[in-house]
């Protein structure tokens, strides 16, 4: 039996500066003097027919609990996810049992008066609750919080609680058979994903049945922390801000909701400050029992200066503390703290002259932002395993990539609340989809009933943060009606329209747009905005280029060919796979997997046909490696799929940033790029650029070039080399260059250097810097063919260089004459800095896509995948634990393009 504690919380922490991980745990009504008992940690677990019974964790899933306890091994291991699916299949209890401290039974004695409350953050997902015996409550949505009322239901000596989990795939299934009027598509994910069927009769994430880059675990389990809140007058359940600026007089006002749970009518004072800024106020209270939602507004001090929160790369992400303070005539008391941030966000959708359609840009104080990042999938299929180290990797990488912009994506969770604080703290703008994604949703009451509950509860967790600057009602839903996924005749389609509608706009826009009024509601992605309202919130095409945003995937087209990519206004998704590194696949496989057309590479591949794909699309600028040693043509394999990923999304990119300011044929103005994907869930292929674990892909490096603020960008049309200066800028840049030299494949030698007239870059744009026929410049270089020959450029301003280093290549590489094995050869030395190691390369020719892997030594280095032009180059590794100048020069493999064939 636990015999658990009251503990007494002198503040709710909201802020990203006490990272105390126990108070991270989502804890919304921690208040001064209040009993909180956490019913946290040791639970006993059981199947429905008492064949394992055994210690689980809470916070915790089954999958988890039988991994630590030995029952299983890592279900990521090899074909794991399909031995062990009996696991979902099942039912299963948690049980816990505890005796009440005095705090509780205090309560309890004041007859009529205490209240105790038992809250679940997070149950997963379909489950019965009882108390001693008596039911309390059901829960069947991961997302939403469960507050029961128990009061009187505890005993002075021992109490059991139990949660009677129901097998998730069990319930979708009962659930879809149920609906009988009309059939709810998709039934099934495509057999390629080995995943289970009916996820969408489920409030879960939805990759949690399978998805194209992930493996099927729909867990079960209780995923965020159980507690008892005790008090006798009232509990604070939430507490949001919204910052809000009036134009018409340049001032700022914060509104502050709290949500309270009264047992006793009271009155009292409620004390609002930020203390930094010299503005206060005081407010008047007056409760009365129930539960009830206050508002009040601070205005902020006029005479003291806001320093506003910027986006990454825009400026600071300046973030104030602000304090609440509740006393009640009776003497109980709330005390809470948040960090807040001044910043507007808006998203503009006018006409554009000469082009049909709108534009689809975010303005963030006024100032139109390039959206430059990624898109973000959950961190594991465990979500109970998942820690604030890995989110803070992820974060981290994103932001040195010059990232400022992830769209949690609607097929997974909505991030726990270090994500979003974090994000606050890097100035990584958050798209966040509500979680629906990739197919119809049914409509009966229940279920709108959980989602409205679901959709009110995340909105007034997460619109205090800053770094969210819009909300999406789901992913692809629209385009899946639009574009007829699911084989729906002409006679039927109306009736999914009504369905979608009342779903996302008669539902959730309707929520979000009473909750919150300070950022922007989209109704899908992608999605024509405005325009698909017009049509009735169902667009003929929402992949329009000429309105909001587009998903965009081609693996059949060659990706080098730039003018093949729409033009869009948005890129919210766009992108090409690659294998993850062999010392992340070796974690989950063994030696005789390790082949590209072994039974292991066709399992972890969970999109059709997707390994072929890759090679396809590598096979056309590159010879695919052919080593006679099978480990070694393996990893040359995940090499050449890493470099082929690399250098599409690079181009596609590119192509998109220099549409910043072109209307081309009445397209462009692209305002945003979001590749697919930045993380992954498991050791697999999927298009990320992160790998499970943190590992860097060549993509993640390149990232942080393509990214750049200020970045060159080198395209042929119609026979001209053009050489354009993207600014994120938003001032003007004077006296800028393009410095242009072609290099023969065989030699460290310039045949050329060339330079641009001094131009003025604009801010907020592209700018065309350098423009010549190719044949004349060919000919101009004396010796150089298109075969022979590759051009590298930069700008330079002042004669410092301001872009990062750029290339186009004339020819495919695997046509490339005079490309010749490069040797490379290295050294590894102390770098002077702690956990910093200089690596030392020497080549004896000019080497392609350089590639440093370190294997399992977690870090990255300042520079990979990198065209080698000089016969020594220095990088640095930054290890992100303590290594050795020996264990690196031990596990560094160094790969070019010429090494694999
Ligand atoms: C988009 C996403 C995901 C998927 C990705 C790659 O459709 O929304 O559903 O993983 O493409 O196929």
């Amino acid at each position: 039996m636990n015999h658990v504690a009251c503990s007494f919380v002198g503040f709710y922490l909201s802020t990203v500066f006490f990272l105390d991980s126990a108070l991270l745990s989502e804890a919304s009504s921690l208040r001064l003097g209040d009993n909180i008992v956490s019913l946290n940690g040791k639970w006993q677990l059981v199947n429905s027919n008492s064949t394992f019974s055994l210690s689980a964790e809470v916070p915790g899933c089954v999958h988890t609990a039988l991994q630590r306890q030995g029952v299983i091994s890592d279900p990521y291991y090899r074909f794991n996810d399909l031995a062990y699916r009996w696991i979902s299949l099942d039912n299963w209890t948690y049980t816990t049992s505890f005796s009440l401290p005095a705090c509780v039974e205090e309560v309890q004695d004041v007859q009529g008066k205490g209240k105790v409350v038992l809250v679940f953050e997070g149950v997963d997902t379909i489950s019965t609750i009882s108390l001693n015996g008596v039911t309390i409550g059901t829960t069947d949505n991961m997302f939403r919080r469960y507050d029961f009322d128990v009061t009187g239901l505890l005993k002075d000596q021992e109490n059991i609680l139990q949660v009677f989990i129901m097998s998730a795939v069990a319930y979708a299934s009962q659930r879809s058979r149920a609906h009988t009027k009309y059939r709810v598509p998709p039934d099934c994910p495509p057999p390629v994903q080995k995943g289970e069927c009916h996820v969408n009769f489920i409030r879960k994430a939805q990759s949690s049945f399978s998805w194209d880059w992930g493996p099927s675990f729909p867990t079960l389990g209780i995923w965020k922390g159980v507690r008892l809140e005790v008090f006798n007058t009232f509990r604070v359940l939430s507490f949001t801000t919204s910052l809000k600026y009036d134009s018409a007089d340049s001032s700022w006002s914060v509104e502050v909701e709290l949500f309270f749970d009264v047992v006793v009518a009271s009155k009292g004072l409620v004390h609002i400050s930020i203390p930094l800024l010299l503005s206060e106020a005081e407010f008047q209270l007056s409760l009365t029992p129930g539960q009830r939602k206050t508002s009040f507004i601070l205005q902020v001090n006029q005479f003291q200066n806001v320093s506003l929160w910027w986006p990454f790369g825009h400026g600071d992400q300046r973030l104030y503390n602000l304090e609440i303070n509740v006393k009640l005539d009776d003497g109980e008391t709330f005390k809470a703290q948040r960090m807040v941030a001044f910043r507007t966000v808006e998203l503009v959708q006018e006409l554009i002259p000469s082009s049909p359609g709108l534009s689809f840009y975010f303005r963030i104080n006024g100032k139109p932002i390039f959206l430059k990042g990624s898109n973000w999938i959950p961190v594991h299929a465990f979500q109970d395993q998942v820690t604030t180290d890995m989110i803070t990797v992820l974060l981290r990488s994103a932001q040195k990539a010059n990232m400022n912009a992830l769209r949690v994506w609607g097929g997974g969770v909505y991030e726990q609340d270090f994500f979003y604080n974090l994000c606050d703290m890097y100035g990584i703008m958050i798209w966040q989809d509500f979680m629906f994604a990739c197919a119809l949703y049914p409509t009966e009451r229940d279920f709108i009933q959980t989602v409205r509950e679901e959709i009110t509860q995340q909105v007034r967790r997460l619109k205090s943060h800053p770094s969210v600057v819009i909300w999406s009602g789901n992913n692809e839903n629209e385009a899946a009606i639009a574009t007829d996924w699911f084989n729906i005749s002409v006679a039927d389609r109306p009736l999914y329209v009504k369905d979608y509608v009342n779903l996302y706009v008669d539902n959730i826009r309707d929520i979000v747009l009473q909750e919150d009024s300070t950022r922007p509601f989209l109704v899908s992605s992608p999605t024509n905005g405005v325009e698909s309202e017009r049509e009735g919130w169902v667009a003929q095409n929402p992949y329009d280029p000429n309105f909001g945003d587009t998903h965009y995937y081609n693996y059949f087209t060659d990706c080098w060919d730039w003018t093949a990519f729409p033009r869009t206004r948005f890129a919210s998704e766009y992108g090409f796979q690659s294998w993850p590194s062999l010392s992340t696949l070796s974690k989950v496989s063994v030696s005789s997997d390790w082949d590209f057309s072994s039974n292991f590479s066709a399992h972890r591949q969970h999109h059709e046909d997707g390994n072929q794909q890759m090679l396809r699309q590598a096979e056309l600028h590159y010879i695919l490696p052919n080593s006679t040693d099978s480990v070694q043509r393996y990893r040359d394999t995940i090499y050449i799929t890493q470099v082929m990923q690399a250098q599409c999304v690079k181009i596609q990119t590119e192509f998109y940033r220099r549409s910043r300011s072109d209307i081309s044929e009445g397209k462009g103005h692209t305002m945003g790029t979001l590749y697919w994907q930045l993380n992954d869930i498991w050791q697999g292929p999927s298009w990320s650029s992160v790998e499970f674990g943190g590992k860097w892909k060549m993509l993640h490096y390149w990232a942080a070039d393509f990214y750049a603020p200020v970045l060159s960008v080198g395209i042929e049309d119609k026979g001209d080399l053009l050489i354009y200066a993207v600014s994120d800028r938003q001032s003007e840049q004077h006296s800028v260059k393009a410095k242009v030299k072609l290099f023969s494949w065989s030699s460290f030698n310039p045949v050329c250097s060339l330079e641009s007239n001094m131009t003025t870059v604009k801010a907020g744009g592209s700018t065309l810097v350098f423009q010549q026929s190719m044949s004349a410049l060919l000919s101009q270089c004396g010796n150089c063919t298109r075969r022979s020959c590759l051009i590298t450029f930069h700008l330079s301003s002042a004669a410092e260089p301001i872009s990062p280093h750029n290339h186009i290549f004339l020819s495919s590489p695997r046509q490339a004459e005079g490309l010749q094995k490069p040797n490379i050869t290295f050294t590894v030395k102390d770098a002077g800095v702690v956990q910093n190691f200089a690596v030392t390369l020497h080549c004896s020719f000019p080497a392609v896509y350089v590639w440093l892997d370190v294997d399992d030594v977690p870090g990255h280095f300042n520079l990979n995948g990198f065209l080698m032009l000089s016969k020594k180059t220095t990088v640095i590794f930054g290890a992100w634990r303590s290594t050795s100048v020996e264990e690196i020069t031990a596990n560094l493999h160094i790969t070019s393009l010429r090494d694999v064939y």
